[in-house]
Formats: C-alpha cells, structure tokens, sequence
C-alpha cells in the first residue's frame, strides 16, 4: 500500500491493488476537496485506516473508466459489506442469505428481452449488453429504506443509451423492470413474501435521467450474483429496492406497472419512492442513517438528504406533492 501525501499534510492510503486508476483518480478529487476544505474532519478520520477496496471476489475485470461527474466523494463501502449484507429476497430474507445462497444462479448464458411500446423490441445477449455503450464507473450512494446506506463503484452506462436503441413510441409512458424468478436457480422464489417476478418501475423520463445506471459491474468487476448478477438497475436517488437486480425484461408500457413492492404493501410503498428524509415510512424514519462500514467508535448517524443527495433530479417532479406521491 502507498501512502500518498496530501496538500493539507494528511497521510491517505492509496489502494493500487485494484482499479488503480479510478481509485487513483477519485482519491485525487477526495484530496482535492480536503484541501478546500469542504470535508469535514469526521469523515476523513472515519476513513483512515481502512482498506475499503483492498479485496474484490476475483470476478472478470471490466476496465471501466471513472465518470467524475456522475461519482460521490465519499469513501466507497469495503467491498466485503457490498457482497455479504444484501437484500435479495429470491435468495431469503436476511441479509447473509443472498452471499450464502446466490451461488446457484447461472449468470451466463443471459438475455434480456426489451419488448412493448417500442419500435425496435430485442433480445441481447450479455456480450451485446457489455458492449452497447461505453462502461463507465460510478461511484453511487444507496439508500435503503431501512435505514442503511452504502456507497458502491458501479460500472454501467446510462439507462437512456440502451432506450435510444429501442426507440419507444409515443404510448411508452412507463418502464418495467421484471427479474429472473426461477425456483430452480432462487430458493426463496415461492416464499409467500413478495410476489414473483419481482417487478420493478419508473416513468419514462425518470429512466431517460443521465444518473439512471443499466449496471453491470461493480469495483471494475461484473457483478457478485448476490447484487443482481448478470445485469440490474441502480437508480441512487431512489430508495434501494428500486434497483431491481437480474433482470431478464424491460417492458415499456402505458400505464404505471404494479411494483412488487406496492402489491406487497401499498401503504409503505408508493410508486416514486424517491429518498424523502420529510416522509417517513410508517416503521422506519428515513430523517438519518447508518452507512455501513462506520460502526466503530466513530461510528454516527448520517442526515438523510432529499434525493439522496442528487438534486440533479429534482426537476423531474416539479410541482408534484412528494408527500402523496411518495
Ligand atoms: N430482484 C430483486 N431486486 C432487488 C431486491 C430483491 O429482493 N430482489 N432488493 C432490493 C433492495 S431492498 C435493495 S436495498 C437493493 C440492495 O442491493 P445490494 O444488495 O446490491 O446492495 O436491491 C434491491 N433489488
Ligand atoms: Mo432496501
């Protein structure tokens, strides 16, 4: 490990055992903004010391390059809390479940089949997905209404690249996405806690909005099954279980789809589900939260931000009550 020398005099560990150059590259900009003195002195302690990104599962590399402008400052989760607390409730409900039994998905051969209100409807394979547009790294916050948060380098491409290559009509008012459910592959799939397929959706131009990641890597890696192998959603400005995972169709409908998390529990799960520190859900506040990772003595409550954080958004619900349509 380098120790790297900042402007401030603060000694930083720089991990070049992987994606040497985005995390180079984003350590910079971390430097670079210490130096300015827009980090609080909190954070920076809460990070020294840990290896965050010093082991990754040994996937293939994908070689993604670090997108700046679309990446959080703070330091990413180490990758063994990513991929050993999950939610992946076709693998069981607690939270070791996915790592312990997602062994038994098949991630390769794939498809994902884009059908309905669109010109073009296909079928791709995952090599054509890795190669529709650029990769690109992203490191993202996520928010999970539970109360927890993590922050994760993804790698993928905006959303909008794969619907340019459709070209939805003029009835595509909405996106579904529905996820892989295979009892043979998922042994929770046939738990009565959700109904399957998990079903997932946004409104047409919030799937158009740049930060709306097709994912399918994370940490220059293709994805552990256990965050959503081969190919999933990540939209950071929304509550985590909108970024459904393994997805295998996206459906470009008329009318709002039934999420499966609405049909589920229609009083705790609205559609928008937009992270909302002012509204919370009826068991748990969304006011704060626990990133994952700072439990130590330092550990302290993080303020939730509206959106997330990515104001960048907040033009997509203009004049829209965020309270009813929560
Ligand atoms: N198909 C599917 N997608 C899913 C879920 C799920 O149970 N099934 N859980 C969601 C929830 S609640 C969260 S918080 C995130 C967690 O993603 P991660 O495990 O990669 O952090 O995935 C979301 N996507
Ligand atoms: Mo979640």
């Amino acid at each position: 490990m380098l120790i790297q020398r900042s402007p401030n005099g603060i000694e930083l560990p720089f991990s070049s055992e992987i994606t040497p150059r985005a995390v180079f590259e984003s350590r910079r900009r971390f430097i670079e903004q210490i130096a300015a003195g827009s980090i609080a002195g909190a954070s920076l302690l809460a990070m020294a010391g840990r290896e965050a990104l010093a082991q990754t599962g040994g996937n293939a590399k994908l070689g993604a390059r670090l997108n700046p402008a679309y990446s959080s400052m703070d330091q990413p989760s180490a990758y063994k809390d990513a991929t050993t607390y999950n939610n992946f409730y076709e693998f069981g409900t607690d939270k070791a479940d996915p790592a312990q039994n997602a062994g038994t998905l098949k991630p390769r051969p794939w498809t994902v089949t884009i059908e309905g209100e669109v010109k073009k409807p296909m079928t791709l394979d995952l090599d054509a997905l890795l190669k529709l547009a650029p990769l690109e790294e992203r490191v993202y916050r996520l928010r999970c209404v539970e109360g927890w948060s993590m922050v994760i380098p993804w790698i993928g491409y905006s959303l909008s690249e794969l619907i340019k290559k459709v070209e939805p009509t003029g009835n595509a008012k909405y996106v579904e996405f529905v996820s892989l459910a295979d009892k043979k592959q998922m042994p929770g799939v046939g738990s009565r806690v959700l109904t399957w397929p998990y079903v997932e959706g946004l409104r047409i131009d919030e799937a158009n909005h740049p930060l709306a990641l097709l994912t399918l890597g994370m940490y220059d890696e293709t994805l552990p099954n256990q965050n959503g192998a081969p190919v999933r959603i990540v939209l950071p400005w929304k509550y985590g279980f909108k970024s459904a995972k393994s997805i295998v169709k996206i459906r470009f409908v008329k009318e709002q789809p039934r999420t499966a998390w609405n049909l589920a529990a229609p009083s705790e799960y609205g559609f928008y589900s937009n992270v909302n520190p002012n509204v919370d859900h009826p068991r748990w506040s969304q006011a704060s939260e626990r990133r994952i990772g700072e439990d130590g003595f330092l550990a302290r409550k993080r303020k939730t931000l509206m959106f997330n954080g990515y104001n960048d958004v907040a033009s997509l619900y203009a004049g829209m009550d965020l309270k009813k349509f929560f």
